[in-house]
């Protein structure tokens, strides 16, 4: 195995608690992915990328900054990924899924903020992250209250953050801020790459996203099968991936995956029984490595479907109308786009509502799970609506948040739920 210590070291990580982490994620990685039965071949790939999350993706962003090339990070899915590889930077995900530096995260922000805030601070102030440490641009979003008062705290402590305002209502004053604020980002992207945003290069990045939305959007369609050719937890893995992997080689490497599924389906093959109980979670995002929920509505044998998600559909469902002829054309396509996403921090949402419902009906859903980080407001707040929408569709909401502590509370109301499924 490749030593990447003194990369890491360059990063400025810490070294003792990195090496715990990583045996901790491995060794969670062996018990929940690894003993997984009939899992597709096309997985080994993604099990080499978690295998090399802090290893072989560090070193090639690494190099690509040696090269001249400049790395965004984002948290959120309205930033929008083609104005970056427009300009040849790297763009990742820094949302973080594991319950690590929550002590250190305390020190700044209350201890009652969604885990997903406390991780990406706590990783940052444990001196876990090669990510943070490898990025030159940090992009916040004015989306939640926690993440927008975290972002104040964390330009403190990084010095990178810049904040793009996502307006809270879709009417037509909303949509201009909107659009000011993606040719504001396309500015200060170029005067941070240094690169001239031209059509062609739009383009091409415009290009790149879809390719990858339509790898997703494939994906997504085949676990509509019966039997399901491949588990939740596989599934959510690809998405995960896909916030950091380098976007060519995901595609490539996740429609290679739907081409053995696809053979799958003809044959009958799948990772559950046909006629198995099938689950659509509906919520708060899951970033690696929180596969926590997944993992105990599989041990109870019913099969995920779908994830009504950021690190799901939310993230994929809406392509980039590649159809301009100008940048200005095209950066207006492109607000118009994000615009669409269905998250919760809209109000009125329910576009969200009848997103749902159709992705029920799509993946052939015989239950909801409603899941909400501990104290998401926004999406605690509209699990209401949500199953009022759903009718006589057996609905649960769940809150949790990255601890084990309730690993058997939620498998004993799991397993309640699917008797209601049945
Ligand atoms: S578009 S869901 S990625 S904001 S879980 S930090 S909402 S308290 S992550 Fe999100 Fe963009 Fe919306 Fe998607 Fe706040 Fe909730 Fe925490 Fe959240």
């Amino acid at each position: 195995m490749t030593d990447y210590t003194e990369i890491w070291q360059k990063l400025g990580l810490n070294l003792e608690n990195h090496a715990g982490l990583l045996a901790v994620l491995s060794e969670g990685y062996k018990n929940i992915y690894l003993s997984q039965k009939s899992r597709p071949k096309g997985m080994e790939y993604f099990d080499f990328v978690i295998s090399e999350v802090h290893g072989l993706r560090i070193k090639e962003i690494a190099d690509a900054k040696q090269a001249g090339r400049k790395v965004v990070g984002t948290f959120c899915v309205y930033v929008p990924e083609e104005i970056v590889l427009a300009a040849d930077g790297v763009c990742i995900g820094l949302c973080a899924g594991a319950e690590v530096g929550s002590d250190e995260a305390e020190k700044f922000i209350p201890r009652n903020t969604c885990a997903l805030i406390k991780a990406f601070m706590g990783f940052k102030l444990a001196g876990l992250c090669p990510y943070v440490e490898l990025t030159d641009l940090i992009v916040g979003e004015t989306t939640c209250d926690g993440k927008k008062k975290a972002y104040e705290i964390f330009q403190n402590i990084t010095g990178k953050v810049y904040v793009m305002e996502i307006p809270n209502m879709k009417n037509e004053e909303s949509k201009k801020l909107w659009h000011a604020e993606v040719v504001r980002f396309k500015e200060t992207v170029e005067a941070i790459t240094k690169k001239t945003i031209t059509l062609t290069n739009l383009k091409k990045g415009a290009s790149l996203v879809n390719e990858k939305r339509r790898a997703l959007q494939r994906l997504s369609g085949l676990r509509a099968a019966d039997p399901a050719p491949i588990s939740g937890l596989d599934a959510l893995l690809v998405n995960q991936v896909s916030f950091y992997d380098d976007p060519v080689r995901f595609t490539e490497m996740t429609n290679k995956l739907c081409i053995e599924l696809e053979e799958r389906i003809e044959k009958g093959i799948g990772v559950a029984s046909r006629g198995a109980r099938r689950v659509l979670l509906s919520g708060s995002p899951m970033a690696i490595p929180n596969w926590k929920l997944h993992s105990i509505i599989e041990g109870s044998g019913a099969v995920v479907v779908g994830e009504e998600s950021c690190v799901g559909e939310r993230n994929f469902r809406d392509l980039l109308d590649e159809n301009f002829s100008t940048v200005e054309e095209g950066l207006k396509k492109m607000a118009d786009r994000y615009l669409e996403i269905d998250c919760a921090c809209f109000t009125p949402n329910d576009e969200r509502l009848e997103n749902i419902q159709a992705m029920t009906k799509k993946l052939r859903a015989n239950g909801v799970i409603h899941y909400a980080l501990q104290f998401c407001t926004p999406y605690m707040m509209e699990a209401y609506k949500v199953e009022k929408a759903l009718g006589s569709i057996p609905f649960m909401r769940m809150e949790t948040d990255y601890s084990m502590e309730d690993v058997g509370q939620l498998k004993t109301r799991v397993e309640a739920f699917l008797e209601m499924v049945k």
